[in-house]
């Protein structure tokens, strides 16, 4: 059996996704995500350029041979481009494997150790009360876990809270906006806000809280310690974590669940933190961490110390990412939870999937491969269109962390 061509797909329903299509001499074909928000055309040219061209020819069932061509054999390894393209692969070749097995993923990786995978969404508002309102639907949507962000007393546009208090979207087209930080400030309101949701809804829903690498160890840290009578599931990206050690101070003080890891690439950005139990929750993602080979590696790895997987699932992670993130979760014991931000009717259109929301939980049927496909004539009416993440700025203008 022979790798016969390999197309990547860029489409723009409303935000931009790129996409890998293997096709394979058995008329078999697979799908995988290689969607890098902002930087979306870099790894469509590494794929075709680079990776493309190596792959035709090769049998498309040794996807272990095929990860480590592509990792070991380029030199350069790691890196959001780089392990953005592998994984998009990679996905691809499980997604053969199941057709040809006529097994979902998850059965080729082990079986299903739950039924569903518990979601969290997002409850965003412009002001506390706002976010509050948004907290409620989420309940009354069956949401069992709700990740809350507000806007901030003195501060403009705070990122994660959409124009209109409801739905946000990563990206925004154009160039980047620039939105102002100030953490004294928001220091100052979260608390507030925690307290104010949990007076509305009490202690029944799991409540997390995304500092998106805005703070230091020790701010962190205050941070931590103060939410720890409201309770939450997770503190998620409370500083930069390309200095793992940091996370040691926070530990320290705090006793609120630590997550990170939306960003990484690699087991190596992890080792320090799992291997010391320094974070409660692994975030890296399967489209941005080498494909299912490779997240499957940190999630064993993390399962040694007790921590467990919460992959990021933004819209900016297309439907065939979120169809694989299913089929993992399904089977990965150390399993914690699945982010979901739903995509829209047009890109659901475009990517017709097999897995569903029912009731706070994410569940598939026993369908073949990954349980994902591509509407290519739909995908080629949103051609792409350049669109990129705010920057944050202090007040004296100052470039802040993302
Ligand atoms: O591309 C960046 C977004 O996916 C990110 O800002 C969303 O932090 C995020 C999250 O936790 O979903
Ligand atoms: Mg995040």
């Amino acid at each position: 059996m022979k790798i016969e061509s390999v197309q990547t797909i860029v489409t723009c329903p409303g935000r931009n996704f790129v996409t890998v299509k293997v096709m394979t001499d058995e008329g078999v074909h697979g799908l995988g995500d290689a969607t890098l928000n902002g930087r979306e055309l870099a790894v469509q040219a590494y794929l075709d350029e680079h990776v493309i061209p190596c792959l035709i020819g090769r049998d498309p069932r040794n996807l272990e041979d095929i990860w480590q061509y592509l990792y070991r054999g380029a030199y350069w390894r790691r890196g959001p481009v780089t392990m953005t393209a592998i994984a998009a692969i990679d996905m691809a070749l499980w997604d053969i494997k199941g057709k040809l097995a006529g097994m979902p993923v998850y059965q080729l990786l082990g079986g299903r150790s739950r039924w569903g995978l518990m979601v969290y969404g997002h409850a965003n508002g412009r002001d506390h009360a706002e976010a509050v309102e948004a907290v409620q639907r989420h309940v009354e949507q069956g949401y069992k876990a709700i990740r809350v962000q507000s806007g901030v007393p003195g501060l403009g546009k705070v990122y994660g809270v959409g124009k209109g208090g409801g739905h946000y979207e990563p990206a925004e087209k154009g160039l980047p906006s620039e939105e102002p930080w100030d953490t004294s400030l928001y220091l100052r309101h979260t608390p507030e806000l925690f307290r104010k949701v949990r007076d509305a809804v009490g202690f029944g829903p799991l409540l997390l809280h995304d500092a998106h690498h805005r703070l230091t160890p020790i701010e962190a840290a205050r941070l931590g310690k103060a939410l720890e009578p409201f309770s939450l599931f997770w503190l998620e990206d409370a500083t930069p974590a390309e200095n793992q050690e940091a996370f040691r101070l926070i530990r320290q003080h705090t006793t609120t669940p630590l997550a990170v890891g939306e960003v990484f690439n690699s087991v190596w950005d992890c080792k320090t933190l799992i291997s010391e139990q320094l974070v409660d929750y692994i975030r890296a993602t399967i489209v941005h961490a080498g494909g299912i080979t490779h997240v499957r590696r940190i999630a064993d790895f993390a399962a040694m110390y007790q921590v467990r997987t919460g992959f990021h699932g933004a819209t900016d992670l297309s439907p065939v990412c979120m169809a694989a993130a299913v089929n993992f979760g399904l089977w990965a014991p150390n399993f914690g939870i699945q982010e979901l931000m739903p995509h829209s009717e047009l890109t659901d259109a475009v990517f017709p999937h097999n897995y569903r929301f029912e009731d706070g939980y994410l569940v598939m049927d026993e369908v073949p491969g990954l349980g994902v496909d591509i509407d290519e004539a739909l995908a080629a009416k949103y051609p792409y269109e350049r669109a990129y993440l705010p920057v944050a700025r202090l007040a004296d203008g100052a470039m802040w962390h993302w």
